[in-house]
């Protein structure tokens, strides 16, 4: 595997993306671009959400976007960039097209937060696994026109379920470079996650305990990325990362 390919360009935390920081590295325009861009995808998100809790039949359709809309949202906005790869001199002289070499870019994951809004130019990489067989990566044709949206642990976890945070990963085998932007759409660090009343039924019944982002983000950054961190606060979880990163 292949690491550290995925450059972080900055994370722009919102709303507080006019930071000291971003003033010095962008100019003006830039900054106006990505505050633009960046509340345009939170309204996306708000109404995807909106849409989804009356899909569920929620007492309060806005209750995933009142979340995201709160002043102290931890929302956070991410680029990737993934250089190009001519592979080594025996896949350059096989080599015909882009996507044939095993070449992680970003690791196997689920993103933690609520939902993902991601876009990316028109280079090939992201894969889902498949939710039928733990061993298939299913790859997601780039389209520059268009969003993917990835549902977050914390989305799964206030559904009881019943929505599924997709584990996915970014390849990064293709001549030409490959740039995503992800707007990680999360609550406020004090919120308190726990599935919603409604979700909870006799035949599913609770799955997650309570917990708050900012105690999920602290399990998180102490496991390695492809943990399944979800799984330890279940009900029923047998699992135990104590060891996790021993090795
Ligand atoms: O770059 C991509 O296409 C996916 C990146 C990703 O999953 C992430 O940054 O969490």
């Amino acid at each position: 595997m292949a690491r550290g390919i995925a450059y972080k360009f900055g994370i722009l935390k919102t709303p507080a993306y006019t930071s000291a920081h971003l003033k010095h590295s962008m100019t003006r325009k830039k900054c106006f671009v990505v505050n633009n861009y960046v509340e345009a995808v939170r309204g996306l998100a708000c109404e995807l959400l909106d849409m989804l809790g009356e899909g569920l039949g929620l007492k309060d359709e806005k209750a995933f976007s009142k979340l995201i809309k709160d002043n102290e949202s931890d929302s956070l906005v991410r680029l990737n960039h993934y250089p190009p790869y001519y592979g080594n001199a025996e896949e350059r002289s096989t080599k015909t097209k882009d996507d044939n070499s095993s070449r992680v870019g970003f690791g196997e994951h689920s993103d933690p937060q609520i939902l993902t809004i991601l876009r990316s130019n028109d280079v090939d990489g992201l894969q889902i696994l498949s939710p039928v067989n733990d061993r298939v990566w299913i790859s997601v044709k780039s389209d520059p026109t268009a969003f993917f949206v990835n549902v977050g642990d914390a989305l799964q976890a206030m559904t009881n379920g019943r929505c599924i945070s997709v584990r996915h990963r970014a390849m990064a085998n293709s001549r030409r470079s490959r740039l995503s932007m992800m707007f990680f759409a999360a609550p406020s660090l004090q919120t308190c996650i726990s599935p919603l009343p409604e979700m909870i039924t006799p035949e599913n019944p609770q799955q997650y305990r309570q917990y708050t982002w900012a105690e999920f983000k602290k399990t998180m950054y102490s496991l390695r990325l492809a943990s399944n961190r979800l799984e330890l606060y279940r009900l029923d979880s047998k699992v135990d990362y104590k060891f996790q990163d021993d090795d």
